[in-house]
């Protein structure tokens, strides 16, 4: 029983990245969750420790729901035509893109896209990438896609590795999938150091434009489970 609470906070707490955690965070009873947590380590042998806080400690590396920018992901500015944008609500055109980003589903919510009315040509690209990633833990890739329209062309997404060549996409997804956010998964097993890359390539006409929200590049692989909303 203790266990399970004992847990059910460190989780809690792990949750609570990028913060510098200090008591006061707690809610009044974690306090004596924490101690009795402390307590419980200190019973088990080094190696079992270590793969216990390995476990509980995994860290979602990269979680960006795009509410407060870029994250630590950012554009390519060499090699592609144009950016992806960070919008809330409904794209410029009529009959393309979200109505609402995924994190939210309201007009508060922010996601990316490719604006694919004028000047954009079909075949235009564009490509965000994440930093570096150099250690070689089996990954998931998470995220949620948004492609609608009559001339939704192509989502791309790379892990790119060894050079500066985007290689063969890990996940590819063409033409339109109705006005619906679609969850998409991949694993990640690198050998090296990677980046991962998503890469919006523009249609025939304005009709094109494609949202992504809510990347995640969490420990261990993907549990498979898919959704719509
Ligand atoms: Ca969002
Ligand atoms: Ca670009």
């Amino acid at each position: 029983m203790w266990t399970v609470l004992l847990c059910l906070s460190v989780f809690a707490i792990s949750g609570m990245e990028s913060q510098s955690f200090t008591k006061r965070h707690l809610p009044p009873d974690s306090a004596k969750f924490l101690r009795y947590f402390l307590k419980y380590l200190e019973g088990m042998d080094g190696k079992r420790r270590d793969e216990f806080m390995k476990k509980i400690t995994a860290p979602i590396v990269y979680d960006c729901n795009f509410e407060q920018g870029l994250c630590k992901w950012s554009q390519i500015v060499k090699g592609d035509q144009f950016n992806w944008i960070r919008a809330q609500g409904s794209t410029a055109s009529f009959k393309t893109g979200p109505t609402n980003d995924h994190t939210t589903g309201n007009r508060t919510g922010w996601y990316l896209y490719i604006e694919t009315s004028y000047p954009r040509r079909p075949g235009d690209k564009a490509q965000l990438t994440s930093p570096l990633i150099s250690d070689k833990q089996t990954r998931c890739l998470s995220f949620w896609y948004h492609m609608y329209g009559t001339h939704v062309n192509t989502l791309n997404v790379y892990v790119m590795s060894g050079s500066s060549a985007l290689g063969t996409p890990v996940l590819t997804k063409k033409g339109t999938q109705g006005n619906q956010w679609i969850k998409a998964t991949v694993n990640i097993k690198p050998t090296r150091a990677y980046q991962v890359v998503f890469e919006g390539v523009r249609g025939a006409s304005y009709r094109g434009d494609i949202a992504i929200d809510d990347i995640r590049l969490s420990m261990g692989p993907c549990q498979n489970i898919r959704g719509r909303k």
